[in-house]
């Protein structure tokens, strides 16, 4: 098969990009590994910034997201009884739109079809080819037989564990990385949400966030040390624990009800510089990570994806090479911004094992300053709400 854009990977970024290159005429194909159910069963984002869900009306699929997402004006930081309050509409203009990442990429692979986008799933064993000269190709089997695409560009949306960014000579990339002494164990179930705003919680046993999906369903996570199982906590212990970790006023509208997801998440910081080698282009997890904390990795590969479609528009319609070239470096510019975010957000709201008495003085003196400043509550709410593109 020939094309003119190959993706590998039919997550957020993958879709997004092969939605925004179909819009304007260009040929776009995505090759993914998993089946759609499987692709649709990963529960992870909730939180949608207003460039992200920009990019969905730009498409006209941001009905849905409207009717049945959850616009936020604010979000709470708490540290034992105290509850700051980040307004990021106030202080910003703007809110955030809680809608699970399932149901987005849900209404990016319905649409698929009708804008001439193919997502071949179930690809296995796909691999990437003469990405550094004039005329790159993958290779995948699928039902038993070997498949070839032959493509101007290749773009890697593959997620941190695909082949893409192992497809750049470790000579020509720099890798930069930070794990976290911890995971996140999250629990997903259909009761109402404890507080209709998100609460990132420091407390002593631990971080914890509430979240949710819609008025019915909520999401929270823990805090776990890494050793820790999900067999470790079954559903009363879970609940128990944040009772206790987000508060008395939280607690007492918490509604428990059995799991219907539970799973544990490593946290890291990684960037994988730069995000093109030759024809081949990274976008989203394939080339960063951000810790959960800011909810920023869904969000920062839809604008890896904008900035990447810009690049290709600007190739297949003008034959404008430069716009190839100053990808990554447009890319990266943002995504450091949030690894920063989501790095000292992480550092402010979570227990570190290691951390000392001045460590946790640092974070109540970072609290009181944000609990006092507008300021300080602007620069937060800034990031939270999305930098501009
Ligand atoms: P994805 O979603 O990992 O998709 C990559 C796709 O590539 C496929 N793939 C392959 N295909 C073909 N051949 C191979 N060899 C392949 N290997 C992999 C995979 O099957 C998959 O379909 O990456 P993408 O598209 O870059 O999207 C990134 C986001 O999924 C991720 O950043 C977010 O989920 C991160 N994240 C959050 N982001 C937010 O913006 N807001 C949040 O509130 C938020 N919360 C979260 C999160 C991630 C979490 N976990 C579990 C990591 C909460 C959690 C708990
Ligand atoms: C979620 O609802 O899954 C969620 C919300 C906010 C975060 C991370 C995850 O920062």
């Amino acid at each position: 098969m020939k094309t003119e854009v190959a993706i590998i990977g039919a997550g957020p970024a993958g879709l997004l990009l092969g939605h925004l290159l179909r819009a304007e005429g260009i040929e776009a194909v995505i090759v993914e590994r998993a089946s759609p159910d499987y692709v649709l069963g990963r529960i992870r984002a909730g939180v949608l910034e207003r460039t992200t869900t920009d990019l969905m009306d730009r498409l006209g699929l941001g009905a849905r997201l409207h009717a049945e997402g959850l616009p936020h004006d604010g979000f709470h930081l708490a540290d034992g009884e105290r509850l700051i309050r980040i307004d990021i509409a106030a202080l910003t203009g703007r809110q955030v739109m809680v809608y699970g990442q399932t149901e987005l990429t849900r209404d990016l692979m319905e649409a698929a079809p009708e804008r001439g986008l193919e997502i071949i799933y179930e690809a296995a064993d796909v691999a990437l080819h003469d990405v550094d000269g004039d005329r790159p190709y993958l290779t995948y089997s699928k039902g038993g037989s070997a498949h070839r695409i032959d493509a101007a560009f290749l773009c890697g949306c593959d997620g941190f564990h695909g082949p893409s960014r192992q497809a750049i000579p470790k000579s020509m990339a720099a890798a930069y990385e930070k794990i976290y002494p911890f995971g996140w164990l999250g629990i997903l179930a259909d009761v109402p949400p404890c507080n209709h705003e998100l609460i990132y919680a420091n407390h002593e046993r631990g971080f914890a966030l509430a979240s949710m999906r819609s008025e019915r369903r909520s999401r929270y996570y823990v805090q776990v040390s890494l050793e820790d199982k999900v067999e470790d906590w079954p559903d009363d212990r879970l609940w128990d624990e944040l009772a206790a970790r987000l508060g008395p006023a939280a607690a007492s509208h918490m509604v428990r009800g059995p799991a219907l997801e539970k799973s544990i998440a490593p946290l890291r910081s990684f960037v994988s510089e730069p995000m093109r080698h030759g024809r081949l282009m990274l976008a989203g997890d394939s080339a960063h990570i951000v810790p959960p904390t800011g909810a920023k990795g869904l969000n920062l590969a839809a604008s890896d994806v904008h900035y990447l479609s810009q690049a290709l528009i600007g190739y297949f319609k003008r034959r404008d090479r430069d716009a190839i070239a100053g990808y990554s470096d447009k890319a990266l510019a943002r995504v450091w911004k949030s690894e920063r975010f989501s790095w000292q957000l992480t550092r402010l709201m979570h227990r570190f094992p290691d951390g000392d008495a001045f460590d946790r003085r640092m974070q109540v003196a970072e609290l009181d300053y944000i609990a006092s400043s507008v300021a300080a509550q602007t620069s937060i709410a800034e990031n939270y709400v999305g930098l501009p593109l």
